[in-house]
């Protein structure tokens, strides 16, 4: 399907995320979308928030808004359900021709309960939190109540129910995240009496197939004969995607839009260890993907949000992330200028998406997750991204899918990277003028001093490709096939799609701006480049 699969959209057809190969495309009326998001705030979900939301939105050119409705807010009271922010935000985001994603902050908000409703959250008997060995409640609600599942499940399921009655003919909503950031600090797996009889009892045969013990250990067993020191870790896991799973399927069963969680990471590049109390036991993190995919099919995607800032964990984070069985989708990353370069890389390795955490313009930072600024300082580096993919985004949704696509972005070393290609080899350099080879080490580039720079690149053909980028310089050479052949460019064009499926050409490139390399300075455009050998 990946080669014949039509940039052509078709209004009706359910979202869904298809893989093929070990590449993935999310299907928006019917055809690959690529989501250029931005995250509102946690307390953006109400209507008078929206208008701060929207001009950030509208500012960053952004196609997707990812957004929270909390139990708190749609059943304030057991059994009575309340949903015009819903109703008010659907109608404005098709105003404003913009698609959602709805977070649904249940059960598990960050790991902890504050988003429950008040009848949830104090009344600790119907729905208990966890317990440590001594019987000590932690924080965090236990995933083995019966009570909560079932009070979350029937709140979520209600939401999709009036979903489908408000927005089935026409998928404003793309995708819902079900809960966030899940899993516990501080304690490792809960002890309760459900708990514990799960616990001595045998690792379901699904979870044995999908997810290797690090250590060695039986092939079958309890937890703990399986997966020795991982056990309490792997066990919560499991108990935390089996409840998500739940409601997962029960919503799906209402209105089938595609589901996904989301990852307060663990450290990407320190050496796997047993849990130490330094992550969330239980969340998705990249460690256990293959417990969320047994027990939770219904979710599509697990997704890191990054707000680690040093360029060597962004880049395992992306890798980490991107597996036969997991699209990558980035749903939160810090909204600090640094990252806008990470979503050269994200579009390039074929992700879905991606989304700066706190893109709006409500007085309220982060930092040092992400930026200070609550200003237009705040969507600009964003928006000169976005808008440089968005009137080709479902072409380059398509290369993605097709395993056309790469990408790199600047690293802290400021090192060139190379693109392996069919039949070339691209090498991307950072700091250098436009014209000649001086390095800035020697010659400093005013805006680059610190790294900036990103570049996706698509083969659209043999000998052409599409090249988008900022504060880069990208050289061919020729290898594989055309290895040792002297070769040329064919011909450069500046340009861009426009927003049909249309290249439009501005200007021929030559001379000066092609003897040096192709040169993208601090506004990202597009290049479509035709190279050729001869003997
Ligand atoms: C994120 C956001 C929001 C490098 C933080 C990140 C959002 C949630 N949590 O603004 O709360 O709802 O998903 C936690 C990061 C922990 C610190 C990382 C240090």
């Amino acid at each position: 399907m990946a080669a014949g699969v039509s940039t052509r959209a078709i209004a009706g057809e359910l979202p869904r995320v298809v893989s093929k190969d070990g590449r993935h495309a999310l299907m928006v009326d019917g055809a690959p979308y690529l989501i250029l998001g931005a995250q509102a705030h946690n307390s953006s979900n109400y209507p008078k928030a929206l208008p701060k939301v929207w001009a950030a939105v509208a500012d960053a050119q952004a196609n997707t808004l990812e957004i929270p409705i909390a139990w708190e807010q749609v059943e304030p009271v057991e059994g009575r359900f309340d949903f015009s922010f819903v109703d008010t935000l659907v109608k404005e985001a098709r105003e404003k021709d913009v698609r959602l994603v709805l977070l649904w902050f249940g059960t598990w908000k960050n790991t902890a309960p504050a988003y429950l409703p008040e009848w949830v959250k104090f009344d600790n008997r119907r729905f208990p939190r966890m317990v440590d060995k001594d019987g000590k409640d932690s924080y965090s609600h236990s995933p083995h109540a019966t009570a909560t599942l079932a009070a979350d499940k029937r709140a979520f399921v209600e939401l999709m129910k009036h979903l489908k009655a408000i927005d089935g003919d026409r998928q404003t909503v793309i995708m819902v995240q079900v809960q966030n950031e899940v899993g516990t600090y501080g304690l490792v797996r809960d002890h309760s009496p459900a708990a514990q009889k799960a616990f001595s009892g045998p690792v379901p045969a699904a979870v044995l197939a999908k997810q290797k013990s690090p250590v060695k250990g039986k092939a079958s067993g309890t937890w703990k004969e399986v997966y020795g020191d991982y056990a309490d870790q792997y066990f919560h896991t499991w108990a935390v995607a089996n409840y998500i799973e739940q409601i997962a399927r029960a919503g799906r069963a209402v209105y089938d839009l595609p589901m996904f969680v989301n990852n307060a990471l663990r450290d990407p590049v320190e050496p796997l260890a047993p849990w130490k109390g330094n992550f969330a036991s239980g969340g998705p993190t990249y460690d256990v993907l293959g417990i969320y995919e047994a027990a939770a099919p219904h979710i599509d995607v697990a997704g890191p949000d990054i707000y680690l800032h040093e360029s060597d964990k962004v880049a395992k984070t992306l890798e980490q992330f991107l597996t036969k069985d997991n699209p990558l989708f980035v749903p939160e990353i810090g909204n600090s200028e640094d990252f806008a370069r990470v979503a050269f890389a994200v579009f390039g390795k074929g992700g879905i998406g991606f989304a700066p955490f706190g893109l709006d313009y409500f007085d309220f930072s982060n930092y040092p997750l992400g930026a200070k600024a609550t200003d237009k300082t705040m969507t600009a580096p964003f928006g000169q991204v976005y808008g440089a993919f968005r009137p080709m985004m479902r072409e380059w949704a398509k290369w993605g899918f097709e395993g056309r696509t790469h990408g790199v972005f600047e690293h802290d070393d400021r090192k060139p990277q190379e693109i392996a290609l069919n039949g070339w080899k691209a090498t991307v350099s950072f700091r250098q003028r436009q014209f000649g080879d001086s390095m800035a080490k020697n010659d400093p580039i005013e805006g680059t001093e610190k790294p900036n720079g990103g570049l996706a690149i698509a083969q659209v053909a043999d000998n052409e490709f599409i090249v988008v980028a900022q504060n880069a310089r990208i050289k061919f050479d020729p290898s594989g096939r055309n290895d040792g052949k002297p070769s040329m460019y064919a011909r450069v064009e500046e340009g861009q799609y426009d927003g049909k499926g249309k290249w439009v050409m501005e200007r021929v490139w030559n001379g000066d701006q092609t003897d040096y390399g192709l040169n993208f300075g601090a506004k990202p455009f597009v290049l479509k480049i035709k190279l050729g050998t001869y003997q």
